[in-house]
């Protein structure tokens, strides 16, 4: 890339010049930001071209992944790492007079996603380039990504995120590449040759350009892609609108409504309004990725019948589940090939993941919505769907309950994760535990007729983002203990237990802790003015805000110390700080308020002389990626407090564990393989367990009401919300927090669960008084993390899924280790 520093240096003064037309003493830290991304993208893009070269020659098999949602956060430091360019590009600015550190935070985060699943999607694409594998991401570009949070008197307020609004310097536009995309109409069916043909007549018609983002491996010369699909006015259709328009700006309200199609990303919880918009943007983002797909695979000059061995689609949650229908449109209606062979060939290149089991967040569509945006991909679904339920009925006739349950279309629905299973040849779940209830509780039926299509994929995470990016001092300490090989091999990191009694090695780890926390704590007052105490216990929960996560729980448990410092001021309690970062989906009103309750708690905690040297609680505004950065390497406690079977499997969890945090937890999710490897000794897990949280829900027989009268610690906290109390200041602003709790009957068992939740936290604040014993254990965590990075996850993806070969894989694919 740079021979050396000198000839960085030098490049990066020129391309001030050029791009910017300053000189260097004039330049912005914007500008530095500007100049530098340009200087790299422009080295990547020899790579990028290379690489692509190299695919078509090579003819491998290439893997799409399909997703709404790539939480790519910042790409600068990222970049430069996997380039190995990092310290190169540091040093060298630093004697420019360059703050690296402040440039790179003139970026703004790429937060195309709403959390877990859209983060997830973007360490899977790290990995893939970095095991030199060819897997890329097919995308929305959005316009406005996640919404900016901010509070206004402790309330949530979201603003647009004007991610656009500067230059984004990774990508490059690729009109030649652009499809179109129709909506509406009618489909005419013709009969030639006892053959039936459809037209698709009276169309409104879109075109999807390709923006593409590169994506660098580590440390080897692979450079995949990324490509995000935005939204534009064909210019056919500009034309015949202006012919009857005559007005510029009736042509703009035009332009501008079919370009919504790729404006916001939605929250989770999208509303009924834009439930249609949404449809849409699946569609868009399925059918003019399957056009390219169909497009690459046409180069090749082969039959159809390999197309399954040159192209693999992934559906990522029932999102793009929409590329069942689409593939067999165009394998019979453009290339006219039978209802079985395209069948065949569609069921065989598809995949689907499968990322909550909370009946709320399963997609369904209304018939009619989908008839009358894609008429003709209904057709498909209707037929697809009724061949499904004749091998239902010819396997158990007479069945009509079995059918009903296992129907792609019933009550007016059309079903995703019906259709997903029923179209694909794999489906799996992301942690064991997810899988087991997928597999026996929730898509039991379907897992008896198919119980070879099921499959486990424990998650995982970039260790190159999520430790040797965030925490150099870690990184540093690592690789003196035990060389850099688990940067390429993190199972590695298991050297690090050889450590175990070394007593200067736990001081080490102590002391970059203490680092760490001190740098947050000074950016934490920079930014909010809360002074916070480093040598206090930092205890994190970063995630979105859901009634399920119980960020509830956790704030009433602050209520609880509170109270227990205020009768006793002189206790001898460990000083904790409490740190929350999350966002509530929009029109999530209780999610809203459990926001409020915990900003409430920080104003009084915070401000209270006899409690503010023990508790601090803060909130921080507008969590993303690269607040995630900031935070992680600075925590000790990692919160994974979901009621048990809720959460498919977490990957904060495996983050904070990777950076020498301890997780206090629920059997839950990914929670569980993490006590597998760690042992019980060195996690704090709590709470009722899935099959007891699932025995309340089947007899019903949990009484809220029940567990308040009997329990008086929770009865003291809970009336604090509507009694007068510094908290409620004698409002009823948190009745229905109450009310939701105790005449709801508590839906994720925060009650049920306080006690034992509080007890542990008392024994952890025991604990860590014990800091020689504490650090044994966050080395434990450290050493156990490697089986949880992405890499993992992808290399038997690739082996037991998309029967991938890379071309120089380092560790060998398909390694069977039962995640
Ligand atoms: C969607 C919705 C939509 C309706 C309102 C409530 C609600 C709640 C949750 C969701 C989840 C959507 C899918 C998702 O983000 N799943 C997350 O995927 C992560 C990666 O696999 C996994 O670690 C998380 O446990 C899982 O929640």
């Amino acid at each position: 890339m740079f021979i050396n520093k000198e000839e960085f240096k030098e490049a990066f003064i020129r391309k001030l010049e050029e791009k910017i037309g300053k000189k260097k003493d004039q330049a912005s830290e914007q500008d530095a930001y500007l100049a530098l991304g340009a200087l790299i993208s422009e080295r990547i893009n020899q790579k990028w071209l290379q690489n692509n070269q190299k695919g078509t020659e090579s003819r491998d098999k290439q893997v799409y992944f399909f997703s709404m949602e790539f939480l790519l956060g910042r790409l600068l430091g990222n970049n430069l790492l996997n380039l190995d360019m990092l310290s190169l590009v540091k040093t060298g600015l630093n004697e420019l007079g360059f703050r690296f550190t402040s440039i790179e935070e003139k970026e703004k985060d790429a937060g195309l996603g709403n959390g877990g699943l859209g983060r997830l999607a973007a360490c899977f694409l790290d990995s893939l380039a970095s095991l030199d594998l060819p897997g890329h991401g097919y995308g929305l570009r959005y316009k406005y990504g996640m919404f900016d949070q901010r509070f206004i008197d402790g309330n949530q307020v979201e603003l647009p995120d004007q991610w656009l609004s500067q230059e984004y310097v990774w990508k490059v536009r690729r009109e030649e590449e652009a499809v179109e995309v129709r909506f509406g109409g009618h489909i005419l069916t013709h009969e030639q040759e006892g053959k039936l043909h459809f037209e698709h007549v009276d169309y409104e018609q879109l075109r999807a350009v390709p923006y593409d983002v590169p994506v660098i491996g580590y440390h080897n010369d692979t450079v995949n892609t990324l490509r995000l699909w935005s939204a534009e006015p064909t210019e056919e259709d500009i034309l015949v609108k202006a012919k009857k328009e005559h007005s510029c700006q009736n042509l703009l309200d035009h332009q501008r409504s079919l370009e919504s199609i790729t404006e916001f990303l939605y929250p989770d919880d999208s509303t009924e309004e834009g439930k249609r918009l949404r449809l849409k943007q699946e569609y868009f983002l399925v059918s003019s990725g399957v056009q390219c797909v169909i497009r690459s695979f046409e180069k090749l000059d082969l039959s159809w019948s390999l197309f399954p061995d040159y192209k693999k689609l992934h559906i990522n949650d029932t999102h793009p589940t929409l590329i069942i229908p689409e593939l067999m449109r165009i394998l019979m209606d453009e290339k006219k090939l039978g209802w079985e062979e395209a069948w065949q060939i569609t069921q065989a290149s598809v995949s689907y993941t499968n990322h909550t089991t909370l009946s709320e967040a399963l997609e369904t569509w209304p018939v009619e919505m989908i008839r009358s945006l894609l008429p003709r991909i209904y057709m498909i679904i209707e037929e697809i769907n009724e061949r499904f339920c004749r091998m239902l009925w010819e396997s158990s006739p007479g069945n009509f309950d079995r059918i009903a349950k296992l129907a792609i279309i019933a009550d007016g629905q059309v079903k995703m994760a019906h259709l997903s299973i029923v179209g694909s040849s794999s489906v799996n779940g992301v942690a064991k535990m997810h899988t087991e209830i997928l597999k026996k509780r929730e898509m039991k039926l379907f897992y008896d007729i198919f119980p070879d299509r099921f499959n486990n994929k424990t998650n995982g995470i970039s260790h190159r983002r999520w430790l040797m990016y965030v925490n150099p001092l870690l990184t540093n300490a690592i690789d003196e203990a035990i060389g850099e090989q688990w940067k390429k091999e993190p199972e590695r990191l298991q050297d690090l237990l050889y450590q175990i009694e070394d007593a200067s090695f736990l001081d080490t780890l102590n002391e970059i802790k203490q680092k760490n926390k001190q740098n947050f704590a000074s950016w934490v007052e920079d930014k909010t003015g809360v002074q916070l105490d480093p040598t206090s216990i930092f205890d994190v929960q970063i995630k979105r805000l859901h009634g399920y996560k119980r960020q509830l729980l956790n704030a009433l448990h602050i209520i609880h110390l509170y109270n227990q410092i205020k009768c006793n001021p002189t206790s001898n309690l460990t000083p904790r700080t409490f740190i929350f970062g999350a966002k509530a989906a929009s029109s999530y009103h209780f999610a809203k308020k459990v926001i409020k309750l915990i900003n409430t708690i920080a104003q009084i905690v915070n401000n209270d002389a006899d409690v503010k040297d023990k508790l601090k609680v803060v909130f921080l505004e507008n969590y993303s990626v690269s607040l995630a950065e900031r935070i992680i390497p600075a925590a000790n406690i990692s919160e994974q407090i979901s009621t048990a079977g809720k959460e498919a499997s977490g990957t904060g969890n495996m983050k904070l564990m990777m950076n020498g945090a301890l997780t206090l937890g629920t059997m839950d999710g990914a929670n569980v393989e993490i006590c597998d490897v760690i042992g019980n000794d060195h996690m704090y897990s709590f709470g009722l367990s899935a099959e007891e949280v699932q025995a309340y829900y089947d007899t019903g027989i949990y009484s809220a009401k029940e567990t308040y009268e009997e329990d008086e610690r929770i009865r003291r906290t809970l009336d604090q919300l509507i009694h007068y109390s510094p908290f409620s200041k004698g409002g009823t602003e948190f009745r229905e927090i109450y009310d939701e709790l105790l005449f709801n009957n508590d839906e994720y068992f925060v009650l049920r669960d306080f006690n034992s939740y509080v007890n542990t936290q008392q024994q952890i604040s025991y604990d860590y008084q014990d800091i020689r014993n504490w650090n044994r254990k966050c080395l434990v965590n450290i050493a156990h993390s490697g089986v949880f990075s992405s890499d993992r996850t992808i290399k038997s993806y690739a082996a037991e899924i998309w029967g991938l070969n890379s071309h120089n894989t380092v560790n060998g694919l398909g390694e069977e280790n039962g995640m």
